[in-house]
């Protein structure tokens, strides 16, 4: 599943009626089967044997997905004709010297060896202009080298730091003047280096996107549909597009399924998104025989080639948990040790000599996570990058998240429902509720449903029915996950990247996402469109202390205001504090610790306060947010009167919210259409109107009158 064959069909093929037939096995009955001669221990997967095919993983089930592995092909069967030779290759490499970008086009040929042939090379900048021109003549087959120097280059940049300017390279083969084949690429120039220096915690594992240090922001990215036909340029690009607005700029394409489609990565090109790059193995042993060998390397091949054009990937990995699951000695005592060395053999020696051959420039990191190899503590938080699942599989509390300093955390995440209009799609009226067969199945965490349970219950009161539930689900994942991101950046530098398990759906099912399979954003993607602001105002709150920090990730430096109150559940001010603050680019400052414990006196005054925190940037609110001083079942809530208004402005509608008492995360949805709104999920201060925009209609247009229709507004409830 993860090759390109090519086969030659010149000798088979007929002036007409030309057929092409393929057969396909059953890949359930050989996985099994293999797995019955050869036993493969591996973890998540009901179907056994699955690492004995490569075929996506996750077909065979997983946490999140049925076990409904398909057969056929899933990309273009494409016929070709050659004459006089063929581009097989084309690697082009840049060096930044001196405010000039110097291309390095190599190209193999093929030489049929029938005429002359000569090569041609055109650059075009991102506006479409041709900037460049090279000709080799008289090529001798084999490969050839355009030496092309670009003045004045227009810089890749990721979501948030600048342009993602385009620039086309194009390479022509010539028979006796002749064109007869070319090759297109577009790339962005861009130095991208991972740095990895010793220093007093470990060593840092750190982005660095044209000498500057940047902190990884995003989430893991799995397969849109368990049916590929289904996947689109269209859902990709509303995944995308929702990254861009929820202010990501990395993706992980995780190992445990297919490299995904072309324009998957054109996106990510067109849009700044980084993307960490696992190669297609998750989670189980795999056994190195020789035919294994052969196609994996063949694989690697394939993709590689087909991807190291693109400013986008940032670095390759060689797979998801491998390095992780030997190091902690998970498989038992009796696995056989052969396996072991087959994964050092591959991800340790054949794996990063490839790379080297075909790349030369981007980290190959051997497993995520691990500490850079050989199973050295691989999911320790000093080296490398972590996976923590204290929090969710192990039933930690939010704050446990604190208590780690991963340099790159690069999985994390706690579960939720999709919302009840997704939930509707594959259920009727009876089964809408947790422990329904129908719900259950769609359930394939085994714990799940119990997790999110009791993570509700930690944090807010009994869901009065399963909508309820719903909700409460994804405001468990939301806070949780603001716990952790906010952490990670409050220590920015010794931590350098916080990417969330995970961004999308393959179906409609509770899950870790923050994005549902038909494009719903939970309240966790408006909660990172704030947790992941450029510049980020975040509170950490222990007993009755709040420590404030701003963290700076633009390429200016900050300068701004901060305003914060302590409240009480009906908005009367009992302590105001306004400061001044510069914050350096690329950076994070405590601004100051609050000590409230000569007001908040007994466990009734912590249940009637709440902090509220905002950052200004002149007239400008940039960051704000609120904490309370005890679990939100039990902080004394009022019954609010919420006032809403909507207004038209030119294709614009506006809701505008304001309450007489403290509310926490209202939400704003639509009885039957879809939209995304610029920000839900919020708390309502009293006194402070909050006004939100309809950003994008995901159904049909709705005028003001179908809004007031149309408008559901919750809010958290005792
Ligand atoms: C991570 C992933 C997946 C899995 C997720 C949730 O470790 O790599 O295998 O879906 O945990 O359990």
């Amino acid at each position: 599943m993860h090759r390109t064959y090519t086969i030659s069909v010149k000798d088979l093929l007929k002036k007409e009626d030309n057929l092409l037939t393929v057969l396909f096995s059953s890949p359930v009955i050989y996985a099994n089967k293999m797995q019955d001669k050869s036993y493969l221990p591996a973890f998540t997967v009901p179907e056994r044997g699955f690492t004995h095919i490569r075929k996506a993983s996750c077909m065979f089930g997983w946490d999140w997905g049925p076990n409904l592995p398909d057969m056929g092909i899933w990309k273009d069967v494409v016929l070709c004709g050659y004459s006089g030779g063929k581009i097989d290759d084309v690697l082009i490499k840049q060096t930044h010297k001196d405010s000039c970008v110097y291309l390095d086009i190599l190209t193999k040929v093929e030489d049929f060896k029938t005429k002359t042939l000569s090569l041609k090379a055109k650059v075009f900048n991102p506006d479409g202009e041709l900037i460049k021109t090279a000709c080799i003549d008289n090529i001798a087959g084999q490969t050839n080298k355009f030496e092309i120097k670009i003045d004045n280059p227009s810089l890749w940049w990721t979501n948030g730091l600048g342009a993602h300017p385009l620039y086309t390279v194009e390479v022509s083969l010539f028979e006796d003047g002749k064109e007869c084949d070319t090759n297109k690429k577009r790339i962005g120039l861009r130095t991208f280096k991972v740095i990895q220096t010793d220093d007093e915690y470990g060593r840092s594992f750190t982005y660095e996107l044209n000498g500057k240090k940047i902190f990884a922001m995003g989430a893991d990215y799995i397969p849109e549909d368990n049916i590929l036909g289904r996947v689109s340029e269209k859902t990709t690009k509303h995944l995308i597009d929702s990254c861009v607005s929820a202010n990501f700029n990395t993706l992980r394409v995780w190992g445990g399924a297919n490299f995904p489609f072309d324009w998957f990565y054109d996106l990510c090109d067109e849009n700044g998104i980084l993307i960490w790059q696992d190669m297609m193995f998750a989670c189980g042993t795999y056994e190195l025989t020789e035919e294994f060998e052969a196609t994996v390397r063949e694989e690697v091949y394939d993709n590689v080639k087909r991807l190291r054009h693109h400013p986008c990937i940032a670095m390759w990995c060689g797979n998801n948990e491998l390095e992780m699951f030997w190091s902690e000695d998970r498989y038992g005592k009796d696995v056989n040790p052969k396996l072991k060395q087959d994964y050092y053999k591959l991800f340790e020696d054949i794996f990063p000599k490839i790379f080297e051959e075909i790349d030369g420039e981007r980290l190959y990191w051997p497993s995520s996570p691990s500490s850079g190899g050989m199973e050295a503590n691989a999911n320790g938080e000093n080296y490398g990058d972590m996976h923590y699942w204290g929090v969710w599989h192990e039933k930690e509390e939010f704050t446990a998240y604190r208590r780690y300093f991963p340099r790159f955390m690069s999985e994390f995440g706690i579960q939720s429902y999709p919302s009840m209009k997704t939930v509707n799609t594959f259920t009727e009226e009876e089964d809408r509720e947790m422990y329904s067969p129908v719900m259950q199945n769609h359930q394939k965490n085994p714990a799940g449903n119990g997790l999110i349970t009791y993570y509700i219950r930690q944090n807010y009161s009994e869901p009065k029915d399963f909508k309820d539930a719903v909700y409460l689900s994804q405001m468990i994942q939301a806070e949780g996950l603001r716990y952790g991101v906010e952490h990670l950046r409050r220590n920015r530098g010794r931590c350098m990247g916080a990417i969330f398990w995970q961004l999308n759906d393959c179906w409609q099912t509770p899950s870790w996402s923050s994005i549902d399979y038909f494009g719903r954003w939970k309240a966790l993607h408006y909660f990172a469109k704030r947790f992941f602001a450029p510049v980020l105002l975040s509170a950490e709150e222990n007993g009755t202390t709040v420590k404030i920090v701003v963290t700076n990730d633009t390429l200016t430096d900050f300068e701004g205001f901060v305003k914060c109150s302590l409240k009480t559940n009906k908005g009367e001010i009992l302590r105001e504090e306004n400061f001044s603050v510069n914050v350096k680019k690329l950076d994070a400052k405590q601004i100051t610790i609050f000590d409230f414990a000569d007001i908040i006196k007994t466990e009734t005054d912590k249940s009637k306060c709440y902090f509220e925190y905002s950052l200004y940037n002149g007239e400008d609110l940039i960051s704000t947010n609120d904490v309370l001083f005890v679990k939100a079942k039990d902080f004394d809530f009022e019954k609010p009167n919420i006032n809403v208004t909507l207004e038209e402005d030119g294709n614009d509608l506006f809701i505008s919210l304001s309450s007489d008492t403290f509310v926490k995360a209202v939400e704003l949805d639509l009885k039957t259409d879809d939209c995304l709104f610029t920000d839900n999920y919020f708390d309502l201060s009293p006194c402070v109107t909050k006004r939100v925009r309809i950003e994008k209609m995901l159904s049909k247009r709705l005028s003001k009158k179908d809004l007031e229709e149309q408008l559901v507004i919750n809010y958290l409830q005792k």
